[in-house]
């Protein structure tokens, strides 16, 4: 059985707080979808008074950590620790009634990642980690798929929305993957993307144009979990550049190989006429 240090009880303690406000406004939603301003302004009401618990317990438990959170941005605090914080991941899951969606929080030192957690309220699991402790959910220990071929694979994945992200990169990197793999899923909050790639429910996660409260915390359970985590080039940024592949060590270097694949331009450019003069 797993026990946990103070700090991811402090976590889990504010993640419960958050987590039975968005329960109850979660169940309010479906009756919003008729009314004639729409469920959009609740839901972001939501997400602030989650956010607002979150910020209010962390603070009291650790007052000198800074914040970088998705609705109010980012707080200096005074030791170099900061928690990075996204209330709700999943928001239009939750705004369209569909149970899949999670809080994440992730506390960091120096730029280092030291503990996460990813709460999903409606399944009651509780991800978590510690660097160099393992990773769980609730009390069972989380290892990644020991999976290796592609062809047995369930890979998940986030497409560009609302015109944001890029694409036709996108469609060249599901052209490279959806041909080899079992399955490609699309469930919409990143968080728990990560967390099940941990839990060795996917064997693969790959999503570009994140923030790092989308993935703080799920990076670190992947890891702890015997995961990779990279960019989907290989580098080794992905809190920096919002680019991610997430998978256990064998499927890692396969998905790579495909992700790169899809980056080389598909069309050899055209020869350039010769000028005249
Ligand atoms: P969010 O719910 O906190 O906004 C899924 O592709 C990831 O992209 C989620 O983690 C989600 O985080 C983020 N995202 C941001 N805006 C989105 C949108 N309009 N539609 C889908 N995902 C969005
Ligand atoms: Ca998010």
């Amino acid at each position: 059985m797993a026990t946990r240090s103070a700090l991811i009880n402090v976590m889990a303690k504010a993640a419960d707080k958050a987590a039975r406000g968005l329960v109850r406004d979660f169940g309010e939603v479906e009756q919003l979808q008729v009314s004639r301003k729409g469920p959009a302004d609740f839901v972001s009401a939501a997400d602030r008074k989650a956010e607002d618990i979150l910020r209010a317990e962390l603070q009291r438990a650790r007052p000198d950590f800074g914040f970088l959170m998705e609705e109010s941005g980012e707080t200096q605090g005074r030791d170099g620790h900061r928690w990075i914080v996204d209330p709700l991941d999943g928001t239009t899951n939750f705004l369209h009634g569909l149970p899949h969606w999670s809080i994440s929080i992730a506390a960091e030192k120096d730029g280092e990642v030291l503990a996460g957690v990813v709460y999903d309220p409606i399944r009651d699991e509780l991800f978590w980690a510690e660097k160099g402790g393992g990773a769980f959910v609730n009390h069972t220990r989380l290892r990644v798929s020991g999976r290796r071929k592609l062809e047995d694979a369930v890979i998940a994945t986030g497409t560009p929305f609302k015109g944001r992200g890029d694409s036709p990169a996108f469609l060249a990197q599901l052209g490279a993957i959806m041909p080899e793999v079992a399955g490609i899923r699309r469930f919409g909050s990143a968080a728990l993307d990560l967390a099940y790639v941990a839990a060795g429910r996917y064997d693969g996660f790959w999503e570009t144009g994140l923030a790092p409260w989308d993935m703080a915390a799920g990076m670190l359970i992947v890891s702890e979990a015997g995961g990779f985590v990279t960019e989907i080039n290989g580098a080794r940024d992905p809190l920096g550049t919002g680019s991610v592949l997430a998978a256990n060590d064998q499927m890692h270097l396969q998905l790579l190989r495909l992700l790169k694949s899809a980056a080389k331009p598909r069309v050899a450019p055209r020869p350039q006429a010769p000028s005249a003069g």
